[in-house]
């Protein structure tokens, strides 16, 4: 049997990761019905919050009050996927498609954008070194530095959780950067905005898709 795909939305808070990928996981699973197979497609949010790290995790975003040390919250994220490889691993096996909403991508953007002295791309990497690589990751983006505080500032529920700042949002933004050009070849070649790669989102806001076939595996 064929191992089903791994398909991975990221990107910055309130860009439509996760409308995007329930529609997609909509999409794959009208498909399977059409079809003979009995495959299914399923969708993983990462932080996946139901689990026992999930549940830190979840309180540390939604209690500002809550102290961890910027170490510790990375390595949890990191845990948390580990927590999930082998569901993940599991259903890929058995041929169906994953979707994953957030990934490694996001834990090393996200702990980058805080400037904590030894974390650097090699050590935030590091936990997450032997998970299993997506097979396509879409980046969703929005399309330049000036809009993109005032655009996120704007999504209704913005700011309800950690993270959800437009200065730390811009400097998330810049990190990715920095993670795509090393995960993806032609990276900044191909960010430019075009007509045909750009669409608006229902509350107008416009946003960048970007989609990029992963080419260096995560070690
Ligand atoms: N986040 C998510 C990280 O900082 N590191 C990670 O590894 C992952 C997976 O969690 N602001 C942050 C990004 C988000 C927050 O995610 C919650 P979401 O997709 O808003 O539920």
């Amino acid at each position: 049997m064929t191992r089903g795909r791994l398909i991975l939305f990221e990107g910055l808070d309130r860009t439509g990761k996760t409308t995007q990928s329930e529609a997609l996981l909509k999409y794959l699973n009208l498909q399977g019905d059409q079809s003979s197979s009995s495959k299914r497609c399923e969708l993983i949010k990462f932080p996946e919050r139901s689990t026992p790290i999930g549940k830190l995790i979840n309180n540390y975003l939604v209690d500002k009050s809550f102290k961890l040390p910027d170490q510790s919250i990375h390595l949890l994220f990191s845990s948390n996927r580990w927590e999930l490889t082998e569901q993940i691993k599991s259903s890929l096996q058995k041929g169906n498609d994953v979707l994953l909403d957030r990934y490694v991508f996001s834990g090393i953007a996200y702990s980058l954008a805080k400037d904590t002295e030894r974390m650097d791309f090699d050590w935030c990497l590091s936990p997450d070194i032997g998970l299993i690589k997506p097979d396509l990751t879409i980046f969703l983006t929005t399309d330049s530095d000036i809009s993109t505080s005032n655009q996120i500032n704007n999504r209704s529920g913005f700011g309800a959780e950690r993270y959800e700042k437009s200065d730390f949002q811009l400097k998330v933004k810049a990190k990715f950067d920095i993670v795509f050009n090393y995960f993806f070849k032609d990276y900044t070649k191909s960010s430019s905005a075009t007509t045909s790669n750009m669409y608006t989102s229902s509350d107008g806001i416009t946003t960048l898709l970007k989609v990029n076939v992963i080419d260096k595996d995560i070690p």
